[in-house]
């Protein structure tokens, strides 16, 4: 009887160590795998301060829009043999006058931009029945020139006409000529700005 007691004593005994075991086997595995899970986020924590990625930016090879560059005669760096007055055009201000063969304007640091501009628009006024010429050249007065216009009577010193002209592509920054050729020794046209102009739309 006392036997059949022990006997079931040290069984209830050994299923406790068992149990505890479990709870131990139990535990030690939790925490095994709470390590192994927790370690992945101290791996990869240098993944979150990696660098951006490249470029939701527009992409490179995307030329930026070419700009208009407008030259008003009076803010020229020199002026060689015309003259500066003030002008009865639209706009106001000063153009210049008394223009002959030989005479040039010289514009310093114009900035064309990064697209090439395609055409360029003089203001200009002649009662002369000489023709003339208009010619832009960069960086060196005795560069060939980059824009030429040829100019005729427009019926008045200040009967203001805008001219156009094609411009070979011009880029960057640069000494801007603007250069008067005549065959003829006469005044033969005033001038009162010049715009440089992007190529027109697709269309
Ligand atoms: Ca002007």
């Amino acid at each position: 009887m006392s036997a059949t007691v022990y006997k079931s004593r040290s069984r209830a005994l050994r299923n406790r160590l068992l149990i505890a075991a479990g709870v131990v086997v139990l535990l030690v595995v939790g925490w095994l795998l709470g390590r192994s899970s927790a370690a992945p986020p101290a791996v990869s924590a240098p993944a979150t301060s990696r660098p951006p990625s490249p470029s939701p930016s527009p992409s490179p090879s995307e030329a930026p829009p070419a700009v208009k560059v407008t030259l008003q005669v009076e803010d020229a760096a020199e002026v060689s043999g015309a003259e500066m007055q003030d002008t009865s055009d639209s706009g106001g201000g000063k153009n210049a006058g008394w223009i002959n063969n030989g005479d040039y304007l010289r514009f310093d640091d114009v900035d064309f931009g990064a697209s090439p501009l395609a055409s360029v628009n003089v203001r200009i006024a002649s009662d002369s029945d000489k023709d003339g010429r208009i010619e832009i050249r960069v960086d060196d007065k005795k560069n060939p020139p980059v824009a030429t216009l040829n100019t005729a009577r427009t019926g008045g010193w200040q009967n203001w006409v805008t001219q156009t002209t094609d411009l070979s592509p011009v880029t960057g920054r640069h000494t801007v000529y603007v250069t008067f050729g005549n065959a003829v020794p006469d005044d033969f046209v005033n001038v009162n700005w010049l715009e440089f102009r992007p190529p027109a739309p697709a269309s």
